[in-house]
Formats: structure tokens, C-alpha cells, sequence
């Protein structure tokens, strides 16, 4: 087994074991040639030599198609001028889409294993299918009748990286940033490139490079004081069909422009704007555009003027508007000080209540980012309402592959699952089947733009996460956006099979650990969808009232007689109704609210009863007891793979798991104690802790 290589992660070529698959990977890779002369198609040329060379010894020779012989692999573009490659399309143009492919083998004459075409109406798309190409070899599959046609569910396929100039990283668990250090970028952006490979692989097309809290020095980006440097780093991303887009300071013109005001409707101010993307564009002509965060935990917006959000998305879109750009507009806005005895004022609430009325009023470049659920990343919540609430609006789903809720990347937990929920929600705003999935990447509304974006969560760290298992996290979130349709299993495995072994012991035990981490987690820490029993700001471990707004907000109101926070429409916040009917009436109902998210919608005595047929309480005790002997069991999983695995990460996910074993049974004496002493009801099978 041989040692991680530095930062490979899942781009692991691990030499073909088998003499005879050597061979039939050299006869159909024995030369790499591009039709067509671009960046990507390079790149995508180059990616492959490199995994040849890795995989099997042999470095095909990099040729002009024109002069390719009889076998080998062609590389191109629709239209580039090569007529195999044309023809390798052939009738599929429309069904790949702007970035997909068609890998096609064409048989060669007697003696000859023939060629392979990797075709895209793209750059971008041939490189996509080059990684393809290059996962068969992985997965060490057979290349013979290849005829696969891809094409990606969603338009924007994004990351957003927290990072800050100082090298920080906003619920980063990995490290530092690999972008910047000590208030200015990194010197050597080895680690970006290498970062812009693995993103590519999985198909990702975009990524913000700063934190949407825009400190002060970040704000400077925008300018040119930083043009040379994010030049470099614009470069690097292009050559893998990553566009780049910077995080701004609403406050800009005030901050570093030299303005009285950032009113969105001032002329000065639009302006200013104006001129800042010009030279934006001018450095950096496909640059993609702003990520806001405005009016949201205490940073600055069009509020202060008396503007609302379409009026300062709206700005921008303006000045980024002539360049092509886009604006790209969170959602993520709630009153972070509301008093906690005005019980009907409720976060969960905030987003729809903002924006539904704005819908039809954004810039037909602008794009509002929404989180997955209402709140915040929790372990369990139900999906934001407000997907079902915009027709005329472009919007983008907001995921979050960095731990912050779910344990930081010390505590093994596959979100793949969970995302896949999220998708497949089917939010009824124009009937049966409209999924989340089909509002997000725009099919649902015809809108010109969708996707979906989340926070990163890597950092310097030798193996990307600090939790290798959760290297899964960010290579499933590329595979599932291009195609939600996979299932979490599927990508799972292939994770493993691309990342530790295609040996089927290691890959049956380790997508055991994945996919029951979820539910694991889950049942030790907040129960029944209440969320939020974490230490405040640092959001690690358990601690019942410790968030730090919830001396001002609906978190969890749990009291001597019960616990929940009531949204229904009769007694409670009024929530429930910004769904749309079934969903509306399910969740207002304790009957039929799905038990996992009870009490996100209901207050309810200890002793109510689930639909499972036990009381909360009962629930609350058993599910913590379960959690935490389940995720002492992970650990038992992993250590027998023992020699199976290479050491580093072996003992890397070995020691993690043991933390968790451990933090798992504090959270489950926490939790307990806590509500045993908040009912005074004793665990029915007299299992008090204390
Ligand atoms: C970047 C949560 C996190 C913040 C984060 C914010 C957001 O509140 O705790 O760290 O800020 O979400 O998404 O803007």
C-alpha cells in the first residue's frame, strides 16, 4: 500500500496491477492528440499523459490530431475542425449541453485497438470527459464499446471558500487557506492548481476565492492593488474551466472609494461600481462576478439607505452587466437580535418573508443564493421554503460541505445523504414534481441561470480536510450536482475505489462507516430537527443553551414541561405556511410532522408520542445511547482494514474516530443529563447518568 502523495486525494493513481489491462490501457492510449488549440484542451491532454505515466509506465506521446495514427485517444471540440470528433457527436449536440461530452471508442482496422474520442461542445466539456476517461482507468474498467454521453444537471457549479486575507478560515477544519497568508496571497499557488484539478475532476465550473464576510483588506480586492496576483490565480482556474468571482464589501465605496455613501440608487455610487468592474474586466475579461452577503449578521446593505435587496443586487448587476458578469445574492439574512419572548417573530421565517415579495424585481443577471434549510446547516431541518416561493427569480441552492454544524471534520459524517433529501424535495409550487433539484438549476421557471454553490471545506491541510473520510464530502458534492440523480452509495464507492482501493472488503466497510455517519451523528447531538445545542460561536460540542443568539431566538424553548419551537399556523410563528399544500399541512399537524422534524414545527410535552410509538423523552435518551455506541462501533470498522488502507490515513481516520467515540458519549451525557433534569421524568429503563 502505497503512502498518500502529497495532495492527490481522489486523482490517486495507484499502478494497474493486472499486465493485460496495462496493455489495453496503453493500445487505446498509445497517443494523446487535441483537436482544436485551447488552454483546457491542454490541460485535458496533459491530465491524461500524467495518469497514463502513473498508471501504467507508458507517457503517451502528445500529437497533432492530424498526424494521430490508427489508435490513440482524440480530445476535442464540436466544430474544432476535426471530423471524428464531429462525428463522435453526431446526433447527441443537444443532449450534452454546453459542458458535457461523448466518449466514443471507434474500432480500429485488424490488429489495431482503434481510437477513442472524448467530445465536447466545450473546452470544458472535453475535459470533463478526460476525467471520465481517466476514472474508468481508475476503477480499472475495461475500455473497449466505450459509448457514454454526459451532461450536467446543473449550469453554475460552485465553491465558495471562506477564507480571509490573514490565512483564516471561516469554519475551516483543514487548516489554513491555500490562498492566502499574513494578509496577502500565497507566494506559491502550487496548492490552488492542484486544488483547481481536483475541482475540475468532479466538474466544478466556478469558485469565490474570499469569505462573504468581507473584512477590511479583502474589500481591497475589488481594486488594483491585488490585479497582478489574482490575474495569476484567474490563469490557473481558466486552464481547468474554473471561472473565478470575488466576495465584495457592500460598503465598498465608503470603505475604500472614498465616498460618503454606498446607497445603491446613488449615481456616484453606481459609478464607482461601474468603474470597478471595468477594471475587473480588463485584467480578467471572463471574470464571473460578486458574491454578496448584504443586510446579514451585522454586514453591511442597501437596509442602512432605505433600499431593499433588489435594489442594491440590482446595482451591481448593472456595473457587472456590460462585462457579462454576475451577481450572485445570499439569502442568508434573519434578525440576529430578536427578542426571545416575541414568540412569533422566527428566523426560520426571515429569508421568504424578505424576498418572496421581491420576486420579478432582480436584474436578469442576478442570482439569489439559498440555503439548503431555513436556519443554518443543521444536522436536520426542512428544506427552505423559499424554493417554492420565487418563480421569476434565478436562484442557486446553497450547501455546505465544511462541518460547521456536523461535527468539523473530527467527526466522520457523509453529507451526501442529506443533499440528496434536499434535492429530491419535491416543494409543489406548480404541482407534483417540483423538486428542489428542478427549481435550482432552473428547468422548473425556464430561468437562464441555476446551479448550486457550497462552502468549501479544505484547507492546507496534507490531505485537503483534516479528516480524510471527509475528502468524500467535496468529491461527492462535485459528482452529485453534475448528476443528482447518482445515488450517495454509488459515489461513495466510487470515492473509495478512486481514493483508497478497489479491494471490495475495504470498499464494503468504509461506505458502511459513510453511510450510516449521518444517522450516527444525528442521534447524538440535537434531537428530533430542534438543532442547535452547540457552544457558542465555535458552534463544537454539546451545550443545550449555548448558541450564542439564543438568548434572543427561537432555538429550542425547552421548558420543565416540553420542548419544541411551535410554527404551525393556529398557535405558533406562522411558519408552516410558507409551504405549499401537502407539505403546508403536514408539518402544521404533530400527527403527521415526520417524527426527524417534529420539533423544528411543534412544541410538545416529554411525553408525547411519536410516530414510532415512543414518547420524546424516550427518544431523546435511547437515540443518544445508540448514537454514541454506534460511533465507538465506527471505530471497530475501521481498525479492521488494518494493512488494508495506507498507514497515513489509516492512523489519520483511526485517531479521529476515536475522538469521536469519545465526544459522542459526552454529547450523549450532556443531552441526557440536561433533559432528565429539565422533565424530571427518569429514562424508563432507569438509565440516569448522574
Ligand atoms: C460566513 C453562519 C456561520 C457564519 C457564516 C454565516 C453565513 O452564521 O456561523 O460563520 O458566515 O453562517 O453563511 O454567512
Amino acid at each position: 500500500m502505497r503512502a498518500r502523495i502529497g495532495s492527490e486525494a481522489w486523482l490517486r493513481y495507484e499502478t494497474v496491477e493486472s499486465e493485460a489491462l496495462r496493455e489495453e490501457y496503453r493500445n487505446a492510449c498509445a497517443a494523446v492528440a487535441i483537436a482544436g488549440e485551447t488552454k483546457v484542451l491542454r490541460t485535458a491532454a496533459t491530465e491524461l499523459k500524467e495518469a497514463m505515466r502513473a498508471m501504467t509506465g507508458y507517457s503517451p506521446e502528445l500529437v497533432a490530431a492530424r498526424d494521430l495514427e490508427a489508435s490513440g485517444v482524440i480530445i476535442g471540440v464540436l466544430g474544432g475542425g476535426d471530423a471524428a470528433i464531429d462525428g463522435a457527436i453526431g446526433g447527441e449536440a443537444d443532449a450534452i449541453g454546453d459542458e458535457g461530452y461523448v466518449i466514443r471508442s471507434m474500432r480500429g482496422s485488424a490488429g489495431e485497438s482503434g481510437r477513442i474520442l472524448i467530445a465536447g461542445k466545450s473546452d470544458r466539456g472535453a475535459l470533463y470527459g478526460t476525467f471520465h476517461l481517466i476514472r474508468l482507468m481508475q476503477q480499472r474498467e475495461p475500455l473497449g464499446g466505450l459509448h457514454i454521453v454526459e451532461t450536467p444537471a446543473n449550469g453554475l457549479r460552485m465553491i465558495n471558500q471562506w477564507d480571509n486575507m490573514d490565512g483564516s478560515i471561516e469554519r475551516g477544519y483543514a487548516g489554513k487557506s491555500i490562498f492566502y497568508r499574513d494578509g496577502r496571497f500565497v507566494e506559491d499557488l502550487t496548492r490552488v492548481r492542484e486544488y483547481a484539478r481536483l475541482l475540475s475532476s468532479v466538474g466544478i465550473n466556478a469558485i469565490s476565492i474570499n469569505n462573504v464576510n468581507v473584512h477590511r483588506e479583502e474589500t481591497k480586492l475589488i481594486t488594483t492593488a491585488y490585479e497582478e496576483t489574482l490575474v495569476k490565480v484567474a490563469d490557473i482556474l481558466r486552464a481547468y474551466g474554473i471561472g473565478l468571482f470575488l466576495s465584495i464589501n457592500f460598503a465598498s465605496p465608503i470603505a475604500i472609494g472614498g465616498l460618503s455613501t454606498a446607497d445603491p440608487l446613488d449615481p456616484a455610487v453606481r459609478g464607482w461600481w461601474a468603474e470597478r468592474a471595468s477594471d475587473l474586466y480588463r485584467a480578467i475579461p471572463d471574470f464571473g462576478g460578486f458574491l454578496v452577503k448584504a443586510d446579514s449578521e451585522f454586514r453591511p446593505g442597501p437596509f442602512t439607505y432605505g433600499r431593499n435587496h433588489a435594489d442594491g443586487a440590482n446595482m451591481l448587476a448593472e456595473a457587472l452587466a456590460p462585462h457579462g458578469g454576475l451577481v450572485i445574492w445570499r439569502c442568508f439574512v434573519y434578525n440576529c437580535l430578536q427578542d426571545w419572548r416575541d414568540r412569533s417573530t422566527d428566523r426560520a421565517r426571515a429569508a421568504y418573508d424578505h424576498f418572496t415579495p421581491l420576486d420579478g424585481q432582480f436584474a436578469d443577471n442576478v442570482i439569489l443564493q439559498i440555503k439548503n434549510g431555513p436556519m443554518d446547516f443543521q444536522v436536520r431541518e426542512p428544506v427552505s421554503p423559499l424554493f417554492g416561493g420565487l418563480r421569476e427569480t434565478n436562484q442557486v441552492l446553497e450547501l455546505q460541505i465544511t462541518q460547521e454544524y456536523t461535527g468539523q471534520q473530527k467527526h466522520v459524517c457523509y453529507l451526501v445523504p442529506q443533499w440528496k433529501e434536499v434535492l429530491d424535495f419535491d416543494t409543489h409550487a406548480a404541482g407534483e414534481g417540483t423538486t428542489v433539484a428542478k427549481i435550482a438549476n432552473g428547468g422548473a421557471w425556464n430561468r437562464p441561470y441555476g446551479g448550486i454553490a457550497a462552502v468549501s471545506n479544505i484547507g492546507d491541510d496534507a490531505c485537503w480536510t483534516g479528516h480524510p473520510l471527509a475528502q468524500a464530502n467535496l468529491y461527492g458534492y462535485g459528482r452529485l450536482i453534475w448528476n443528482p440523480s447518482l445515488t450517495a452509495e454509488g459515489i461513495a464507492s466510487e470515492w473509495i475505489r478512486l481514493s483508497h482501493s478497489c479491494d471490495p472488503a475495504v470498499e464494503d466497510a468504509v461506505l458502511g462507516i459513510l453511510m450510516n455517519s449521518w444517522g450516527i451523528y444525528e442521534s447524538y447531538t440535537a434531537p428530533l430537527g430542534v438543532g442547535w445545542m452547540v457552544s457558542p460561536n465555535h458552534h463544537y460540542g454539546p451545550n443545550v443553551d449555548g448558541y450564542e443568539y439564543s438568548k434572543w431566538g427561537t432555538y429550542h424553548f425547552a421548558d420543565c414541561r416540553g420542548i419544541g419551537v411551535d410554527r404551525t399556523i393556529g398557535t405558533g410563528t406562522g411558519y408552516a405556511a410558507q409551504y405549499h399544500s401537502p407539505w403546508r399541512e403536514t408539518y402544521d399537524s404533530p400527527e403527521s410532522c415526520p417524527d426527524e422534524l417534529l420539533l423544528f414545527f411543534h412544541h410538545v410535552p416529554y411525553t408525547h408520542v411519536l410516530r414510532s410509538g415512543k414518547t420524546v423523552i424516550q427518544h431523546i435518551y435511547d437515540t443518544h445511547f445508540e448514537g454514541a455506541e454506534a460511533a465507538a462501533a465506527l471505530l471497530d470498522e475501521w481498525l479492521s482494514l488494518r494493512g488494508k488502507i495506507n498507514e497515513e490515513d489509516f492512523e489519520l481516520v483511526a485517531s479521529r474516530l476515536a475522538e469521536q467515540r469519545d465526544h459522542a458519549k459526552e454529547w450523549r451525557d450532556v443531552i441526557n443529563t440536561y433533559f432528565c433534569r429539565k422533565s424530571g421524568i427518569a429514562d424508563g429503563q432507569g438509565r440516569l447518568i448522574y
